[in-house]
């Protein structure tokens, strides 16, 4: 069903007072009208003809037909229109935003009030004039972390601001030089990627077996649940990716060092550390959560703690230093995986750090086995999120948004943007799979998919069969 999209205006109400005060040479009316204004009456009018005369300039891709869809850059357009091709019909636009007024869009099958921020629309193109394929509701796939709450040095995302995202959820922490993240444990499972300088690690496991090691940009870290851990950044700071496999995960929700001190009776600690009560009488009086050490030795091995039980042993190692693995090149970018294959004590955790040069697109594909917990490292993109039977929305993303697809859902991601598009995905699952459109059609018996979709035996005989995780593009 094509998706119709007309735009009424709303007659725009000047505030009253905005600014200085304005000189009056009237009575000042008062805060209510009265009962005449009520509709119905023969008397009431109309704004009338006050629709001022709209100058825009459509962009690349904007006359063709909806269906096309294209990309619509209204980044540096004077003037961005909810219009494709003969949907959609004009919008002042600036002089709207400033008043944030609102319109109505009335599309096929429901009509919504949009409030118009200009900003938002620029950046959201696929939003202000969605591609005619898109249809009816999906989830929302997309959260910019930079609109959660930072709290205690850190930006966080969850299902409160995902409520589909129930499988996993994301923290974007910072810590500065020297900064620890307090010692804690957690019921969940916590995979990192290193975004940005490089931090110490630390853990010991159940069997008292300890791990210590220096991750920088591009590793990826893990600690099962229950097992305590504590980061602590070296020279440069470092920030860093969590992803919890909870998407109901709140950083609040850790057992700390601390506070499991703090509220253990002293006369408890004294005896299970076999020393005096006053031993704990300096102990810091609240959590510390982040907080400004002493800077780690350079020599790793002067915290190196070996104990009889020994150290956890490789193939059981929290860390894999996936930053020196080589990006497997493909024609329209890169790829590298880590996964419990190479990686296996993230028993459930599969991720592919994916590369798209600018025009690139991480072909059409889906995840049998899990969901998708996206995080845009940098660059822009969109992608539209297919879900059964009908519904499909496209949403615009750059460097620092989060995106979700569920299971099963299909997708791509397209570089819309001039530079380097980088981003993650990560699944609760094994291994790392995907379902791949090209690979399917191309490897279905040709008379199944024309007498299906009516496809041509020139392209059906050119298809290839071997997947391609990121396809090129022309950059325009
Ligand atoms: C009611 O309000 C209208 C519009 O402001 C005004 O023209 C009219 O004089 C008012 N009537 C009374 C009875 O105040
Ligand atoms: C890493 O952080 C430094 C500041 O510590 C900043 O200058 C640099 O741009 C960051 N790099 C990336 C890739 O975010
Ligand atoms: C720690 O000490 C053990 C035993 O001497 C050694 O095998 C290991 O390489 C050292 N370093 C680290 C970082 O674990
Ligand atoms: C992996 O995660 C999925 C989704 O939560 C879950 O169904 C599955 O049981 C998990 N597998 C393991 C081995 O933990
Ligand atoms: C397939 O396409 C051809 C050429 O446009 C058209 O004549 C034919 O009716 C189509 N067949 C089906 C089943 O849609
Ligand atoms: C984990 C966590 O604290 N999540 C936060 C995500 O964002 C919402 C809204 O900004 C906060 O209320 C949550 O606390």
């Amino acid at each position: 069903m094509k998706l119709q999209l007309i735009v009424t205006l709303l007659p725009i109400v000047l505030p009253l007072a905005h600014g200085a005060p304005a000189r009056r040479d009237t009575p000042n009316p008062g805060l209510r009208g009265n009962g005449s204004l009520l509709g119905y009456s023969p008397d009431n009018e109309v704004g009338g003809d006050s629709r001022p005369d709209i100058k825009y300039t459509l962009v690349p891709g904007q006359k063709e037909n909806p269906d096309t869809g294209s990309y619509l850059d209204f980044e540096k357009a004077d003037n961005p229109q909810p219009i494709r091709g003969p949907t959609g019909s004009d919008d002042p636009g600036p002089s709207m935003s400033a008043f944030n007024p609102m319109c109505i869009s009335i599309h096929a099958d429901r009509t919504e009030i949009i409030a118009g921020n200009y900003y938002y629309d620029r950046i959201n193109s696929d939003k202000l004039a969605p591609p005619g394929t898109d249809h009816g509701e999906t989830i929302n796939a997309q959260w910019p972390m930079g609109k959660s709450t930072r709290f205690r040095g850190q930006i966080c995302n969850n299902t409160n601001v995902m409520p589909d995202a129930t499988l996993m959820a994301g923290v974007d922490m910072r810590l500065a030089p020297a900064g620890y993240r307090e010692l804690h444990w957690h019921v969940a499972s916590e995979w990192s990627l290193v975004l940005n300088g490089s931090c110490r690690i630390q853990a010991v496991n159940e069997n008292g077996e300890t791990f210590i090691d220096d991750v920088t940009a591009g590793d990826v870290w893990f600690f099962p649940p229950g097992v305590p851990h504590s980061i602590q950044a070296l020279d440069d700071g470092v920030e860093f990716l969590l992803v919890f496999d909870d998407g109901d995960f709140s950083e609040d929700n850790t057992f700390l060092a601390t506070e499991v001190f703090l509220h253990t009776p002293r006369e408890v600690l004294s005896k299970n550390f076999g020393v005096d009560v006053s031993a704990f009488d300096k102990i810091p009086d609240d959590e510390l959560y982040i907080f400004k050490g002493t800077p780690a030795p350079e020599d790793i091995e002067k915290q190196n703690v070996t104990t009889a039980a020994g150290l956890i042993p490789r193939a059981k190692s929290y860390s894999y230093h996936f930053s020196e693995q080589p990006a497997h090149e493909v024609a329209g970018g890169s790829v590298k995986i880590v996964d419990p294959l190479t990686f296996p004590i993230a028993s459930n955790f599969s991720a592919a750090v994916v590369t798209v040069h600018p025009g690139g697109m991480r072909e059409i594909h889906w995840h049998p086995t899990s969901d998708e917990w996206t995080f845009f490292i940098s660059g822009e993109g969109r992608a539209t999120l297919f879900t059964a039977p009908n519904a499909a929305t496209t949403f615009d993303y750059r460097g620092g948004d989060v995106g979700y697809f569920p299971k099963s859902n299909s997708h791509y991601i397209e570089n819309t943007g001039d530079e380097a598009l980088v981003f993650v995905e990560v699944l609760q699952a094994p291994e790392f799979t995907d379902m791949a459109l090209g690979q399917w059609i191309a490897s279905t018996p040709k008379q199944i998919v024309s007498d299906t979709l009516n496809l041509s035996d020139d392209m059906l005989n050119n298809l290839k069969t071997e997947k391609q995780y990121v396809v090129a593009g022309s950059s325009d």
